[in-house]
């Protein structure tokens, strides 16, 4: 679909959109050592410096060569955000193979604990930290502390009225799936059955409005050969009557995905909301559910499905910011991050997966396929496989 020598993209750009970012790099060990130092830092509650780290790390994903003793003093030393301290590091790395930063911390049994915490679909480093301090170590210290709550499935579906339930019991309710279905949870989720699930959610869909499409969105979107979950945007095919078919219909097919036994357990569903209502700013105000997800036993009944839990987030996008609401859960993270950065410092544009607006009067444009979303912002073309930044 394209060549990547003819992708005018530079390694040594300082906004990860601008560069090429492989799902596997010729530094992977590097990366993953750094990788645990960002993760301690991200823990800890420490997320300049924890950003510090995703960005170096970012950048020596993009470098296209091994990092030697013979290009670290010269080229690598030139690369954006390699500060004194992370070039020690690598120095580090190269002589030893290793390094100690990282070692003591894999060692540590809180960055231990907080690490299994963290694991748990809904807890976050500011939860993880909370519990260790009230003395949970264990990922059973956990069951035996949230098990005492009782908990309801698809509570959110039942209230009506469209008030958005209280976000720590929305949190609470998460949590408490997660641990229940840990097992399933951990298991890694190969592309057919990502693709599997994507037929039968679309084959569902159609039973209750036709013209709808999808496209598989997430870290599946960029390569990876396992997923932790399914991530899938939907439109209607219809340009013009598409939006009005769109709206509110993320909560009725849901209902009917739970009705059906497809969907087991609704983590989080939401509306369009007031602006200001969420604060966590990489949430947009597309209608979105993320849910728990089981295949249906095979139609023909002769091969057993392994059916296991899966998390599944959906996405509903009206025809006009369909192609935003791809690129914008397409990730990875860090990649994310920094097409908002450059459309916001060099664009004035405000990029977010629910539409591209003009920060000075707020127009607001609407892309008609991925490669005019780039040329929007004014960015070259970065193929999904190479936004592993
Ligand atoms: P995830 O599903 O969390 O991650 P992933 O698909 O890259 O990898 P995996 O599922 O295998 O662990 O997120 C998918 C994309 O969704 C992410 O790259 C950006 C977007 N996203 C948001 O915009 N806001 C969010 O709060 C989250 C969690 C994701
Ligand atoms: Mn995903
Ligand atoms: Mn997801
Ligand atoms: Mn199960």
């Amino acid at each position: 679909e394209y060549d990547v020598s003819k992708l005018s993209l530079s390694h040594t750009a300082r906004y990860s959109c601008c560069r090429a970012s492989p799902l596997i790099c010729p530094n992977q060990g590097l990366v993953a050592e750094l990788d645990v130092i960002r993760r301690s830092r991200s823990l800890e509650g420490e997320e300049r410096s924890a950003l510090s780290y995703q960005r170096a790390i970012a950048v020596i994903k993009a470098f296209p060569k091994p990092i030697t003793a013979k290009n670290l003093h010269g080229e690598v030393s030139k690369l954006p955000y390699l500060g004194q301290k992370l070039m020690s590091m690598i120095e580090e790395y190269v002589e030893d193979g290793q390094i100690t930063e990282s070692a003591k911390n894999r060692d540590s049994p809180r960055f231990q604990a907080l690490s299994a915490f963290t694991t748990i679909y809904g807890i976050g480093p500011h939860t993880a930290r909370k519990l260790h301090a009230e003395g949970m170590r264990t990922i059973h210290d956990l069951e035996y502390h949230f098990g005492e709550k009782e908990t309801s499935a698809g509570s959110e579906l039942s209230s009506g009225d469209g008030h958005a339930e209280d976000e720590e019991k929305i949190l609470e309710r998460s949590i408490q799936v997660s641990l229940t279905l840990r097992d399933d949870f951990k298991e890694k989720i190969l592309r057919d059955e990502v693709e599997e699930m994507n037929s039968v959610v679309m084959r569902e869909l159609d039973a209750l409005l036709t013209g709808c499409t999808s496209t598989i969105v997430g870290g599946y979107r960029r390569g990876k050969p396992q997923s932790n979950d399914v991530d899938i945007v939907i439109t209607h095919t219809d340009a013009k009557g598409g939006a009005a078919k769109i709206k509110g219909l993320c909560k009725k097919f849901v209902r009917r995905l739970y009705e059906r036994g497809l969907v087991t357990h609704v983590m989080h569903l939401s509306s369009f909301r007031a602006p200001n209502a969420l604060r966590t700013t990489q949430w947009d105000s597309l209608e979105k559910a993320l849910t728990v997800f089981i295949l249906p036993p095979s139609p023909d009944g002769c091969q057993p499905r392994r059916r296991i839990h899966r998390r599944l987030d959906l996405i509903f996008a009206a025809p006009e910011v369909y192609w935003t609401a791809i690129v914008g859960w397409t990730g990875s993270t860090m990649f994310e991050r920094d097409l908002r950065l450059w459309a916001k410092e060099r664009r004035g544009l405000k990029f977010d997966s629910a539409g591209i607006t003009r920060r000075h009067d707020s127009k607001a444009f609407f892309p008609k396929n991925e490669r005019e979303v780039f040329k929007l912002l004014g960015l070259d073309w970065v193929p999904p496989l190479l936004r592993n930044a």
